[in-house]
């Protein structure tokens, strides 16, 4: 493939310029006339491909150089796919099995390509169909909290994470559209910000509330500025895609060096959200369904904690509260784990909220709400969302746990606000 200038591929020229690649011949075979070409890519950003033949299947993930959502007038850097591709290269490691196998980078073309995922689909439109996956919330917080630990600096070595941090501080934009989108837009009548109609009393209310805009900018600082381990930096439930038993993350092109209640936070938001539209989406089964939900959340946290505890004991190999310092000396390092773990979950939680927050005010909504047609209902359903985001941000101190968050949940589930 021409490996110089940047030229976005389109399903009548892939096949012609990847059928070269010996990476892409030996999951397609070598006859490009056989393959089905279609782009799949529904995503805010980027180019995504299905590549079909006789032989194989293969992914091909193309970044464009805007922001697909919007359009040419916001140019985005085409070097996130370098990020993305070190992102997964660093996920396989790190958690072995739970990212897609990369099977070729090019730098130039900002092109990926990878295992094509199949019969898995995104994990959200499952939410929404009311679909239940098996092992989902445990195969999350062990997902997290091995990626928190392994790649922190109380596993790698220092010279080995701080020359990562350099790396990926290289990423400029990506993580500013998280710092605008995420952290600030929700919080002022920002330009690209939408809202379902109906929900004015409740956004005054979070805009007029200084405690929040001052927390969440606490949070937005630690976001920019604590970079103790690599962070998927968008996992949602459309970053998760799954079988009826079997999961994987994907889409990494958000990685940075971030805070470890990040990610963890950022997906339970995204499970609170699924369980607060689902009135909208179910009949008979509405209960059991959002049960299913909260027990995903406490599973997760679950494993999280269970899986970080075990990292903890069996590879805590970094210059961070070092055995040299605890065992080594007849002292017991548990209390140490508990307080990292409950400075985990104070961050997640606030990340938790801010991400509730953004998803119903800011630029890029997600399909649980956005599919319901009611629009009174949806407004009810995100009303409830809003405020119990506001209780994670402002009373995150009276949330001890898993239990009591899920609580919280179903008492808003009752609320109604509007
Ligand atoms: C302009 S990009 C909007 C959103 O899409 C991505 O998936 C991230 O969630 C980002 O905030
Ligand atoms: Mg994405």
């Amino acid at each position: 493939m021409d490996n110089t200038d940047y030229l976005a591929l389109t399903p009548d020229t892939l096949a012609k310029r990847l059928s070269t690649l010996t990476a892409v011949t030996n999951h397609l075979g070598t006859d490009p006339l056989s393959w089905k070409v279609e782009e799949v890519g529904d995503g805010n950003l980027n180019l995504v491909f299905i590549v079909q033949s006789p032989k194989g299947s293969i992914i091909v993930k193309q970044a464009l150089p805007y922001v697909r959502l919007v359009g040419d007038s916001w140019p985005l850097p085409l070097y996130r796919a370098f990020y993305e591709y070190h992102a997964l290269t660093r996920q396989a490691q790190r958690d072995p099995g739970a990212v897609p196998e990369v099977y070729y980078f090019d730098k130039a073309q900002s092109l990926i390509v990878m295992e094509f995922l199949s019969p898995h689909v995104i994990l959200r439109n499952k939410l929404i169909a009311g679909e239940k996956v098996a092992g989902l919330g445990i195969f999350c917080g062990v997902h997290c909290a091995r990626m928190a630990f392994r790649g922190s600096e109380l596993s790698l070595k220092s010279a080995d994470k701080k020359a990562d941090v350099g790396l990926f501080a290289g990423n400029i934009e990506i993580p500013a559209i998280t710092e605008g989108l995420v952290f600030t837009d929700p919080y002022f009548d920002a330009a690209m910000n939408n809202h379902t109609p109906g929900l004015e009393p409740v956004i005054a209310q979070l805009r007029g509330n200084i405690d929040i805009k001052r927390r969440v900018q606490s949070m937005l600082a630690k976001f920019a500025t604590n970079t103790e381990t690599m962070i998927h930096g968008d996992l949602h439930s459309g970053s998760i895609m799954a079988t009826d038993r079997e999961m994987r993350v994907i889409d990494p092109e958000f990685a940075q060096y971030g805070p470890m209640g990040f990610d963890i936070g950022m997906l339970t938001a995204n499970y609170l959200m699924a369980y607060f539209s689902q009135p909208a989406h179910r009949g008979s089964d509405l209960v059991a369904y959002q049960d299913w939900i909260l027990s995903v959340i406490e599973d997760c946290f679950a494993a999280f904690n269970a899986e970080f505890r075990h990292l903890w004991a069996t590879e805590r190999t970094g210059m961070l509260y070092p055995k040299a310092l605890f065992e080594d000396q007849g002292h017991a390092s548990d209390t140490a784990c508990d307080a990292v773990l409950a400075a985990i979950w104070a961050d997640a939680l606030q990340f938790c909220g801010i991400e509730m927050h953004r998803r119903c005010l800011s630029l890029a909504h997600n399909a649980d709400f956005e599919t319901i047609i009611d629009i009174d209902q949806r407004a009810a359903l995100e009303a409830r969302n809003l405020q119990m985001g506001a209780v994670l941000i402002l009373d995150v101190d009276t949330i001890p746990d898993a239990a009591a968050l899920t609580t919280l949940a179903q008492k808003f589930n009752k609320k109604d606000v509007l």
